[in-house]
């Protein structure tokens, strides 16, 4: 019997607003297109037990939750998935994940009396995204988008905070890849997927 070949687990991060569902949604199908088995996931996810308290507080800006405290929700909230997220790997599932380790790590460690070296540790353990794909977009872009400033994060002080954050860690690992949306959805997507089949 022949054996299955593993997945990849491959990352979109970005600031709120820049588009990385509509990406991944896209990238999921042109997989399938090529036949290759993919499958969407995004954090955090709201659905599960750590969920629901995260939409809380995202949701109500009134929560008073410790910066430390709601970090380590957030990475709760990805090892509740591990087991299915190794298995699918395993099964020769490639994911295509909206947010992931880099997502918890920036959020908090901008933050202020946050330290970065420390928002990683609870990090470690996690499977390591073959790819992550930057979404990068301009802050006026974002904030004209529908729905902008809805949930606690989503003001523009920040948002530059996460982005420039973003692309510290880019420049710290090799296997990041910078895409600028202002380029046509078509042409992020023909990038990607000619990242994906160099990988495969
Ligand atoms: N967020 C997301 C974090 O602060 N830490 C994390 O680990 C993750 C996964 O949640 N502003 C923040 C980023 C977003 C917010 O995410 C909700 P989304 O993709 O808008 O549902
Ligand atoms: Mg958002």
């Amino acid at each position: 019997m022949g054996q299955i070949k593993r997945g990849a687990l491959i990352v979109f991060e970005g600031v709120d607003k820049s588009g990385k569902s509509t990406h991944c949604k896209k990238l999921v199908e042109a997989l399938e297109n090529f036949k290759i088995k993919a499958k969407f996931m995004s954090f955090p996810d709201r659905s599960t037990l750590t969920g629901k308290l995260i939409d809380n507080y995202l949701r109500n800006k009134e929560c008073q939750l410790d910066d430390h405290a709601i970090h380590l929700l957030f990475t709760a909230n990805r090892w509740e998935k591990v087991d299915q997220i190794k298995s699918l790997l395993n099964d020769g599932v490639t994911l295509i994940v909206d947010r992931y380790s880099y997502s918890g790590i920036v959020y908090s460690a901008v933050k202020k009396n946050m330290d970065l070296n420390w928002c990683k540790q609870p990090e470690i353990g996690l499977p390591k995204p073959d790819m992550v794909f930057l979404l990068s977009i301009s802050q006026e872009e974002i904030m004209v988008r529908p729905g902008f400033g809805s949930e606690r994060y989503e003001h523009r002080e920040m948002q530059e905070k996460v982005a420039d954050m973003y692309l510290q860690l880019s420049r710290e690992c090799d296997n990041w890849e910078v895409i600028n949306t202002a380029r046509s959805i078509e042409d992020v997507q023909d990038r990607t997927c000619e990242e994906m089949c160099r990988e495969n």
